[in-house]
């Protein structure tokens, strides 16, 4: 395909039958998840810290090198529980360069995020901003591995440091992951991972907090089920975090596949980076390689000076060839509700983060893509930047076509 009448949004066919995720599951081996599963129905212990839970804590807080690990019903809960078990209050400097739930956690708890910009290098918060937004009322700051991409977590903890603040780190992207050689899930007073199904390493649904402090550790064990310390004796407020059975065998079965991920997303991320060199205006972002990184976000940015095309725009070539590439995290956690709201003018301190915003957007990997369909979708990249003119006149054209049909509809329907 190089010429641009081949693409869907000329009419042509779509270049893939069914539709390419991002964010589709890795599935280890099937086999070994049956028959957890149907140890666990026969056992019938299905939840309340059964033995696949704990042999899942256990494994994990070896494989990173830290002494607890809190196993969770999902990331968000798990940054509830360890936010609360923190003591955090007022305000608490995150990224809006994240997924709505870093905010989200806090604000259910009535506590404000307070929103900085990041380093566009690096999409992680950037520590001379941070520093920026301290006031009296904050207590913490809660870095997030954007990408699996480690903040700059020595500048951050001297500012922690020296402004008496708690910090934690949101490494929901993290797992696998290093930052000058040692693992992620061991700095901070905790980190917290999320093993959504979109994750590469997944437990269906599921997160689990890491740290190397006791007490921290107690009052989050406690927490997750409901503050019960025994039978009949509640002694925090709680709420039910529980990791199940099922989700613990699919971590468990994911752990034994956790070479083989990285392995083939590493493959992945080489194949884009080949394929789209030199294609102007798009980048694939770059891991630091000499870092352990589990390469699970294929991210592209685009500079629409140079391409032709706005990102949106290739997003909807993708999309007309069944190719359904991701904006995250659009438009940033500052323009959705109630932060919209709450700071409508945080667009003002936000410079980069709009920028990154208009300019990024996330491809299909894991195992359940090869190299043939990576070429077909950097061919299709290729094609429309090198006929951006015309990719754009029609993707503009087919927009306002769509638009005049919908307005056109409403007015006969109010008509009617
Ligand atoms: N902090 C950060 C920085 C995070 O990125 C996240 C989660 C969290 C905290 C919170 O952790 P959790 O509470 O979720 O454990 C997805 C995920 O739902 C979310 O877990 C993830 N981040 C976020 C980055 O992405 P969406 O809105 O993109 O999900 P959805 O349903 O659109 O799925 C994405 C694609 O994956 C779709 O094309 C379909 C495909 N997919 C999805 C599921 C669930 C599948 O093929 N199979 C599936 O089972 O949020």
């Amino acid at each position: 395909m190089s010429n641009e009448l081949e693409l869907a949004i000329f009419g042509k066919p779509p270049a893939f039958a069914e539709k390419v995720h991002v964010g589709r599951p890795n599935i280890g081996n099937r086999e070994h998840l049956l028959t957890r599963i149907n140890h666990m129905l026969d056992s019938a212990w299905f939840t309340n810290n059964g033995p696949y839970v704990q042999e899942f804590e256990t494994k994990l807080a070896d494989f990173v090198g830290v002494r607890y690990c809190i196993a969770m019903c999902n990331g968000t809960v798990a940054l509830e529980i360890a936010i609360r078990a923190l003591g955090l209050t007022g305000e608490v400097i995150v990224p809006s360069f994240t997924f709505i739930a870093t905010a989200h956690a806090l604000q259910w708890q009535e506590i404000t995020p307070v929103f900085c910009d990041i380093d566009p290098r690096t999409h992680n918060l950037d520590p001379a901003q941070v520093e920026k937004m301290i006031t009296p009322r904050t207590s913490g700051i809660i870095g997030v591995h954007t990408w699996g991409r480690p903040c700059e977590i020595d500048h951050l903890e001297a500012i922690a440091r020296r402004r008496n603040l708690q910090l934690m780190f949101d490494a929901a992207h993290a797992f696998g992951c290093s930052y000058k050689g040692k693992s992620i899930g061991s700095f901070g007073r905790c980190e917290v991972f999320s093993f959504h199904a979109t994750k590469f390493f997944n437990t269906f649904e599921g997160g689990a907090v890491l740290t190397n402090d006791d007490v921290l550790a107690e009052k989050m064990s406690l927490m997750r089920n409901f503050g019960f310390r025994g039978y009949d004796n509640v002694i925090y407020i709680g709420t039910n975090g529980k990791m199940t059975e099922v989700c613990a065998a699919m971590g468990l079965t994911s752990l034994e596949s956790f070479e083989e991920f990285i392995v083939t997303n590493r493959r992945n991320y080489r194949a884009y980076g080949r394929e789209l060199d030199g294609v102007p205006g798009v980048s694939v972002m770059t891991y630091d390689e000499r870092e352990l990184t589990n390469y699970q976000y294929i991210v592209l940015e685009v500079d629409e000076l140079a391409a032709g095309l706005t990102r949106d725009q290739l997003v909807d070539v993708l999309l007309a060839e069944n190719v359904l590439a991701r904006r995250y995290f659009f438009p940033g956690c500052h323009r959705m509700e109630p932060y919209r709201s709450y700071f409508p003018h945080a667009v003002l301190i936000l410079p980069e983060t709009e920028s990154l915003c208009r300019r990024v957007m996330v491809l299909p990997t894991g195992t359940s893509v090869d190299e043939a369909a990576i070429s077909k979708i950097c061919q299709i990249i290729r094609t429309a930047v090198s006929n951006a003119p015309a990719v754009r006149a029609q993707v503009v054209s087919s927009k306002d076509h769509h638009q005049t049909e919908r307005s056109s509809g409403t007015r006969s329907t109010l008509a009617g």
